[in-house]
């Protein structure tokens, strides 16, 4: 039986339609600088928010109306739900998806109860994904929810908290590989502090380190080579966060000797809640290597707090695109919606609305930052804006041949600096307008 009677498989119409079930901008057999917009965006669906979001808020009670759910926590519901989400991704056409341990199978009343509670739903997505053709994004464990994690998980002042956390990430790493996941993603969520009066920040660290050493190791011993990903995020729900941003978590991975075998997974409402934009958390860790994967959503700037929205906002998008094509792409990451419908939304076709906006979106982004390269003059201009380190006294300094000393030479004889130009800021805002 269909839990979407009314949906057709999603068309894409062009930019002229007025359907609300079309798309206007993403048709995945198009090709922008030699790849298919599905190869670009590797669009996934996360089944947290798709699935299991009810609605709740700290002020009022569920709001989603969900015919498919049998209103228990039962495994029987949890197999059933799975059905109806491949359902939905198959007609929205996302080739992807992603989920933690608890949003697609229930929590059973001990660690063993949990883990056949797991296996059983796996089942039944590994049977929808080979029927489908829909594959695993990454898989994660949710280290957050339980009141066990109430102070962490691995960086948890009580050592049984962080192996109970090593049991559940083993048995999530075992089944993303098992579903053939192309990554494994650590969000996390209470690894941080409410106050230092009761904190050791340096012995919470060494843990978290230990930890991710270990899940190198097990990745190893079964055989799984998916890239591993951490999820910045600077609080919420702890006070502060140790992954608190690109910068942070690189900082952390280089300390504990992590980066040959882990790399970023950004989102956008991340980034902001830490004071930066989702652009130039995606060029920091493009500049360094460690682009991994998006969570693509956005915030609300008026709000303070992680409203994981559908992103509809074209320069977002834009800008997004843009860093991803400066650097070579997602390779095994992707365009993963981790974004909720608003409580008021509370339809089964509103899910719908959101991900045809969310994916169309990013399209156009795409379209949009492709034109902007095409054409050249954006980087032409940060090009010209570094020539004076294309030759002469630049040339020197970037290639190691200059000292202090030789500098002082240079200009004591030079006198006065080259003269300053313009950084065209205005013009350049002018220029990406042109595109939008
Ligand atoms: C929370 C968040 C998580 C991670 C996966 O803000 O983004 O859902 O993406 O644990
Ligand atoms: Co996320």
């Amino acid at each position: 039986m269909s839990a979407f009677p009314e949906v057709n498989k999603i068309q894409y119409e062009g930019p002229d339609s007025k359907n609300p079930l079309a798309f206007r901008w993403y048709n995945e057999d198009e090709v922008i600088e030699g790849k298919t917009m599905k190869e670009h965006l590797r669009f996934s669906v996360v089944y947290w928010h798709t699935f299991r979001g009810n609605g709740l808020d700290p002020f009022g009670s569920p709001t989603m109306v969900r015919p498919w759910e049998d209103g228990t926590d039962s495994v029987e519901n949890a197999c059933n739900r799975a059905r109806v989400a491949f359902e939905f991704m198959e007609k929205l056409g996302a080739p992807f998806y992603a989920f933690h341990d608890r949003d697609v199978a229930p929590e059973g009343e001990s660690l063993a109860q949990s883990h056949a509670n797991l296996d059983a739903v796996v089942a039944v997505l590994k049977e929808e994904q080979e029927r489908t053709g829909i594959k695993l994004l990454w898989g994660t464990a949710n280290l957050f929810s339980n009141p066990r994690f109430m102070h962490g998980a691995s960086t948890s002042c009580n050592a049984d908290a962080f192996a109970y956390a090593a049991a559940q990430v083993k048995k999530a790493m075992e089944v993303t590989h098992e579903l053939g996941g192309e990554s494994y993603v650590f969000w996390g969520g209470r690894e941080g502090y409410q106050t230092l009066y009761n904190t050791d920040i340096k012995r919470e660290l060494d843990h978290m380190g230990q930890f991710m050493h270990m899940a190198i190791d097990h990745s190893n011993k079964i055989g799984f080579t998916g890239q591993f990903l951490i999820e910045p995020k600077p609080k919420e729900p702890t006070k502060h966060q140790y992954d608190s941003d690109v910068a942070a978590c690189i900082n952390f991975l280089r300390n504990y000797d992590l980066t040959e075998r882990f790399r970023l997974n950004i989102e956008t409402n991340h980034a902001t809640l830490a004071g930066h934009t989702m652009m130039h958390e995606l060029d920091y860790a493009g500049a360094q290597g460690m682009l991994g994967s998006i969570d693509a959503n956005t915030g609300d700037l008026m709000l303070g707090w992680d409203t994981d929205q559908f992103p509809t906002d074209i320069y977002l998008t834009a800008q997004v695109m843009l860093m991803l094509l400066k650097y070579g792409g997602l390779n095994q990451g992707g365009v993963n919606f981790d974004a909720k419908v608003r409580r008021e939304s509370f339809e089964p076709i509103d899910l719908f609305y959101a991900h045809v906006g969310g994916m169309d979106a990013f399209a156009r982004g795409l379209k949009i930052a492709a034109a902007i390269r095409e054409e050249g003059e954006l980087c032409q201009f940060v090009k010209d804006r570094y020539s004076s380190w294309d030759s002469g006294v630049g040339a020197e300094i970037e290639s190691g041949n200059a000292s202090f000393e030789s500098l002082e030479a240079y200009m004591l004889e030079k006198g006065e600096i080259t003269e300053n130009v313009s950084g065209r800021q205005e013009m350049l805002e002018n220029l990406i307008n042109r595109y939008i």
